[in-house]
C-alpha cells in the first residue's frame, strides 16, 4: 500500500499507522498508532428533468437499464418528475454519477429525444 499524504511512511516490516516510538531501556521500540484520517467520499444525486417530448415509456426504460430500478419504482420516479420537474434517480460517488449522466444522455440523444440529466452533490 502507497503512503498517505498526511501520514508518516510506513517502514518496511511494520502496520500502517506505525510510528517509531522512544527506545526503551532495554531496546524494546514501542510504536504507537496514529488513527487513520479517512473521509467518506462525497456523493451526488443524479436527477433527470421533465420536458414536454420525452416519451413516459423512454424516461422508464432509463431508470430500469441505468439506475436497475423495477418497473413499479421506475414508473412512480418517472411521474414525480412529470408533474414536479425534476426526480433523483439515484446516488452515487462522483465518478459513477458523472458515468450515468454521461451514458444516459447519449442514449437519450441517440433516441432523439432531449431529455436533460444532472448530477448534484447530495
Ligand atoms: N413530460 C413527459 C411527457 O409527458 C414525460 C417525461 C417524464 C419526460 C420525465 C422527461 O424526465 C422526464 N411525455
Amino acid at each position: 500500500m502507497p503512503d498517505l499524504p498526511n501520514q508518516p511512511p510506513v517502514p518496511p516490516g511494520q502496520p500502517p499507522g506505525a510510528v517509531p516510538g522512544r527506545d526503551d531501556a532495554d531496546g524494546t521500540v514501542i510504536l504507537e498508532r496514529v488513527p487513520q484520517k479517512t473521509e467518506p467520499p462525497r456523493l451526488y444525486q443524479v436527477l433527470l428533468l421533465n420536458d414536454d417530448f420525452t416519451p413516459m415509456e423512454f424516461v422508464v426504460m432509463v431508470l430500469q437499464e441505468f439506475f436497475r430500478h423495477d418497473l413499479d419504482t421506475a414508473t412512480q420516479i418517472m411521474l414525480k418528475i412529470h408533474h414536479e420537474g425534476r426526480g433523483v434517480c439515484g446516488v452515487f460517488t462522483k465518478d459513477v454519477a458523472a458515468t450515468k449522466v454521461e451514458l444516459v444522455l447519449a442514449a437519450s440523444r441517440r433516441a432523439g429525444h432531449p431529455l436533460q440529466c444532472i448530477m448534484e452533490a447530495a
